[in-house]
C-alpha cells in the first residue's frame, strides 16, 4: 500500500539526503523541512458496551519518506505504523492481530496490566496467515501506551521497518481536568524515531559494529513517520504525547528559542502538578506529555539537545548534536480557552516501601568479558554469557529466571556496568522510582513509568506491585529497550504465581 498523503520536501534534494552510508547524515537534516505533519488514524474501535473489538492487520508495504521513493516497510493497518489505538479505563478490549508477513511476530501492549498469555511478548507467536486475539480489561488510568513487535530476535527489525504504534487510555478524571484533548488539533501524538536510509531508500539495518553495540541510531528523524515535519499549530496551549519509538536514541527535548514548558504525564499517567522546565530526557520507549504555549505566535523547533548524561561511550559520541526533531508554527494559532492545571491527580501513588516483601538486584552487562564467559559456559554445556546479559546470563526463552508473588510488592534494584546507558522496562507493572544512586528522581520521571533509564555507574531503585493475574507457566519480560540488545539477550523472563 503506498502512502500518497505525505507531501515531502522539494527543497533538499534527493542525493543530498541519500548520500552514501559511511557519511554522517547529520548536518544535512539540521534543517527543517517543508513535510506537512501527519496526525495518525485514530481507532476507538467497535464498541459494545465496555467490550471493545480491534481489528489490527500486520502487514508489509511501501511507504514514501522521500518524494517520488518507496521504501519497503512494515505497518499496521497501513503501510508504516499503526493507528493510534484508544479505550477507557473499564473497557474489555478484543484485539484481533492477522499476520500478514511472511514472518513470525508478535504484538504487545507495552505499559499495559493483563494476564501473561495475552501480553504478546516472545510466547505469543502469530505465524504468518494467523490471527491472535488478545482480551483483557483495563484497569490502570489514563496514559500514553504504546504497541510493538516483542518477536524473539526480530523485535529490533520489525519495529524499525514500522511495526508500532500508540495506545491512548483515558478515564474518569482524565477529560475533567481542563487539558487539551481534542484529538489532532491540540493533543497530538507525537512517535519520534531515528533511520537510517540506502541510497536506494530502503531502511539500512544493523550495517556496522556499532549498529551492534549500541543498538541502531539513525541520521533521518521521522514524526508520525514523516521526515522532520512542521505542525501547524491551531491553538496557543498545545499538548503533545511525545513518544520515543526510536530502538535506541535516548533524546533530550528542548525547543530552539529555550521556551519553558511543563511536563504533565510520564509513562503510565499524570504527574502530581504540572512540572515547568526548558528540556527533558527521553529514552527508547519512554514516553512524556508536555504543554507548550504557543500565546508569542512564532515559530520553534523542537530539537534534541546535546547531552552531558545522553549514555553513549565517548569515544562513539552520537547525542553531541543538535537534532532537528520537527517545526511548530504558531503563526495562526487561535488563543486557546485551555489552562495549565495546578493539580493533575490528588491521590499519591500506592506504592509503599513499607510493604516490600522482596527486594531484587539487576546489573546490566555487556562486551567481551561475557563473550568469553560464554565460550566457555558453552564448553561447559551451560548457557550464561553472550554480549548482552542480566545478572551475568543472556536471554533464553526456555529458562524461567525467576517467579514474583500475584500482589506483592517488590523493590528492584537495577545497575549498570556497561559503558553506556539501558532503558529497564519490566512487563504487566507500573512502578515508581524511589531513587538514583540514593538521590531522588528528576520531577520529570516522579510519576508512574515502566520504562527507567540507567546510565553507566548508576543503580536506580524502582517499586511497583504486580497484579493479581497468575500463571505459572507463561512468563513476562524485563529487557533493556534497546531493541539490538533485547534482540541480542539483554533479557529475562519471570512468571507470577
Ligand atoms: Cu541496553
Amino acid at each position: 500500500m503506498k502512502q500518497s498523503r505525505r507531501n515531502f520536501i522539494k527543497s533538499l534534494s534527493v542525493t543530498g539526503l541519500l548520500a552514501p552510508l559511511a557519511t554522517p547524515l547529520l548536518a544535512k537534516n539540521t534543517a527543517v523541512s517543508l513535510n506537512t505533519f501527519v496526525v495518525p488514524a485514530l481507532d476507538r474501535g467497535v464498541r459494545n458496551g465496555n467490550n471493545v473489538t480491534f481489528k489490527l492487520a500486520v502487514q508489509a508495504g511501501k511507504t514514501s519518506f522521500f518524494q517520488g521513493l518507496d521504501t519497503p516497510t512494515i505497518g499496521i493497518n497501513q503501510s508504516y505504523l499503526g493507528p493510534v489505538l484508544r479505550a477507557k479505563r473499564g473497557d474489555t478490549v478484543n484485539i484481533q492481530v492477522n499476520n500478514g508477513l511472511n514472518e513470525v511476530t508478535t504484538l504487545h501492549w507495552h505499559g499495559m496490566t493483563l494476564p501473561a498469555n495475552m501480553d504478546g511478548g516472545p510466547h505469543q507467536t502469530i505465524q504468518p496467515k494467523q490471527t491472535w486475539l488478545s482480551r483483557f480489561k483495563i484497569r490502570q488510568e489514563a496514559a500514553t501506551l504504546w504497541y510493538h513487535s516483542h518477536a524473539m530476535h526480530k523485535t529490533g527489525p520489525q519495529v524499525y521497518h514500522g511495526l508500532a504504534g500508540m495506545f491512548i487510555i483515558d478515564d474518569e478524571g482524565s477529560d475533567k481536568l481542563g487539558l487539551p484533548n481534542d484529538y489532532g488539533v491540540d493533543d497530538i501524538p507525537c512517535i519520534i524515531q531515528d533511520r537510517r536510509f540506502n541510497q536506494d531508500a530502503t531502511l539500512s539495518y544493523m550495517s556496522s559494529m556499532p549498529d551492534r553495540m549500541m543498538g541502531m541510531q539513525g541520521s533521518i528523524v521521522l514524526v508520525n513517520g514523516v521526515v522532520t515535519p512542521t505542525l501547524v499549530a491551531k491553538e496557543s496551549l498545545i499538548r503533545l504525547r511525545l513518544h520515543n519509538g526510536s530502538n535506541a536514541r535516548t533524546y533530550n527535548f528542548a525547543f530552539s528559542d529555550g521556551r519553558p514548558f511543563h511536563v504533565i504525564a510520564s509513562d503510565c499517567g499524570f504527574l502530581h502538578k504540572p512540572f515547568q522546565t526548558n528540556k527533558v530526557r527521553l529514552a527508547a520507549a519512554e514516553r512524556v506529555e508536555i504543554l507548550i504555549d504557543l500565546s508569542d505566535k512564532k515559530e520553534v523547533i523542537l530539537q534534541s539537545i546535546p547531552s552531558a548524561n545522553g549514555g553513549m561511550m565517548p569515544m562513539m559520541q552520537m547525542n553531541n548534536k543538535t537534532l532537528t526533531i520537527m517545526k511548530i508554527d504558531a503563526r495562526q494559532a487561535q488563543t486557546s480557552t485551555r489552562k495549565i492545571p495546578n493539580v493533575l491527580r490528588n491521590s499519591k501513588i500506592d506504592l509503599n516501601p513499607k510493604v516490600v516483601t522482596t527486594t531484587r538486584s539487576f546489573s546490566l552487562e555487556m562486551g567481551m568479558g561475557g563473550m568469553m564467559g560464554g565460550m566457555m559456559n558453552r564448553m561447559g554445556g551451560g548457557n550464561r554469557g553472550g554480549m548482552f546479559r542480566i545478572n551475568g546470563k543472556s536471554m533464553d526463552i526456555k529458562r524461567i529466571d525467576f517467579q514474583v508473588k500475584a500482589n506483592s510488592t517488590e523493590v528492584w534494584e537495577v545497575s549498570n556496568s556497561s559503558m553506556m546507558a539501558h532503558p529497564f522496562h519490566v512487563h504487566n507493572v507500573q512502578f515508581r522510582i524511589l531513587d538514583r544512586n540514593g538521590k531522588r528522581p528528576h520531577p520529570s520521571e516522579s510519576g508512574l513509568k515502566d520504562v527507567v533509564l540507567v546510565p553507566p555507574g548508576e543503580a536506580v531503585r524502582i517499586i511497583m506491585k504486580f497484579p493479581e493475574y497468575s500463571d505459572a507457566k507463561i512468563p513476562y519480560m524485563y529487557h533493556c529497550h534497546i531493541l539490538e540488545h533485547e534482540d541480542q539477550g539483554m533479557m529475562g523472563q519471570f512468571v507470577v504465581v
